[in-house]
């Protein structure tokens, strides 16, 4: 495998680490806050993360690649409100958009076709996840600080889920 590629891979492998612990610390959070629809939502959150770099574990160790395990990442234990959560959550993805798109340059630079064919599913994944944060963001500051409508935001989140239809989901 394309060395360069490789490490950026590996670069890609702690992000959607990082990403995996940081949501489940905001799950946590959210748990004692008594928010578990919106804990709910973050578990799952973390565990796709979790999903997102074991395919990239998997495809560098199937490309004749070294995948190397990152070391643990401590993430935040305290975020004050829900629209501070789901604001560092946005932020957090377009970071990690911003990296998946370098890779996709790299590829086309490398002239490494199936990579670039490969992390197409994370392009979009992350299109999704964009739109999603937003999405709850706005809700959110319409909500503000009315307790009704964030016990109502959060039943809502239980069933929400990471697709293009949890759009919807979330009222
Ligand atoms: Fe892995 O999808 Fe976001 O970070």
């Amino acid at each position: 495998m394309n060395k360069n590629i490789e490490k950026l891979l590996n670069e890609q492998i702690e992000k959607e680490y990082s990403s995996s612990q940081l949501y489940l610390s905001m799950a946590s959070w959210s748990e004692n806050q008594g928010f578990n629809g919106t804990a709910s939502f973050l578990y799952k959150h973390s565990d796709e993360e979790r999903e997102h770099m074991l395919k990239l574990v998997k495809f560098i160790n199937e490309r004749g690649g070294v995948a190397v395990i990152p070391a643990i990442y401590k993430p935040d234990v305290s975020f004050d409100s829900m629209e501070k959560i789901f604001k560092a959550l946005l932020e957090h993805e377009m970071l990690v958009t911003e990296s998946i798109n370098n890779i996709v340059d790299a590829c086309l630079k490398e002239k490494d076709y199936s990579t670039h064919n490969f992390i197409q599913w994370y392009v979009s994944e992350q299109l999704e996840e964009e739109a999603l944060a937003r999405h709850i963001l706005d809700k959110l500051r319409l909500i503000g600080n009315d307790k009704g409508g964030l016990y109502l935001f959060d039943r809502d989140m239980e069933n929400a889920s990471i697709s293009a239809d949890t759009i919807n989901n979330v009222q």
